[in-house]
């Protein structure tokens, strides 16, 4: 069976676990706290010596990690994942944008606030992400205006991934209001069969 080692606070191991329940695979989960610094034990680094959570045991000794890998892993060819060739690397872009554009500094933002208490000494770096965070929010929010969906209009790991954290944006200090498109596409999303809250 397939292991997880993750923490459901972390919107990139909740991706996992939604990505798990929609597809009915079973596995079992193994909570590692990472602000416990449960990730950074000689026994975890030998398993992803990166130190972070999500990581997939996919077989005793072979390790998957970083969520967006995960989610392609487990549903491709699968109806969370299109097959059409221009629809897939559609796909492939959104995860690619979140990592890359949103995650950083939404992501990030959230945890600093929530789980740090917004310490004077990360001011400067809430500040510097806040113009990023919106940009990416905008991004979205100008696509989802024509499309109920990220990709071919249908609910894909797309979707999930940049659901994981959008939808508790708020929790980083990003108001959600102006962005009606994404507000409606977040109630789309949490009324998917087997839709489970973070
Ligand atoms: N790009 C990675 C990011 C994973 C990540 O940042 N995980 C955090 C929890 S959300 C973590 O494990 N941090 C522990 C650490 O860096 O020590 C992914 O998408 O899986």
């Amino acid at each position: 069976m397939l292991k997880v080692y993750g923490h459901l606070s972390s919107g990139n191991c909740y991706k996992v676990f939604l990505t798990l329940k929609q597809l009915h695979i079973p596995f079992e989960w193994i909570s590692t706290d990472a602000v416990k610094q449960e990730t950074r034990t000689p026994e975890f680094l030998a398993m992803n010596p990166n130190g972070k959570v999500p990581l997939l045991e996919i077989a005793p000794g072979q390790y998957l990690p970083e969520s967006n890998a995960i989610l392609h892993y487990l549903a491709d060819g699968t109806k969370l994942c299109p097959s059409d060739r221009f629809a897939h690397a559609q796909v492939l872009q959104w995860l690619f944008f979140e990592q890359y554009s949103h995650e950083p500094y939404i992501a990030t933002s959230r945890y600093v606030m929530k789980f740090l208490g917004n310490p004077p000494e990360r001011q400067a770096d809430m500040e510097r992400w806040k113009k990023p965070g919106i940009t990416a929010l905008n991004v979205l929010n100008t696509h989802l205006t024509s499309h109920q969906f990220l990709v071919a209009n249908t609910y894909s790991i797309a979707d999930i991934a940049l659901f994981a954290y959008t939808h508790v944006a708020g929790e980083g200090g990003f108001d959600l209001s102006p962005y009606p498109a994404i507000l409606n596409w977040l109630e789309r999303i949490k009324q998917q069969p087997d839709f489970v809250a973070m």
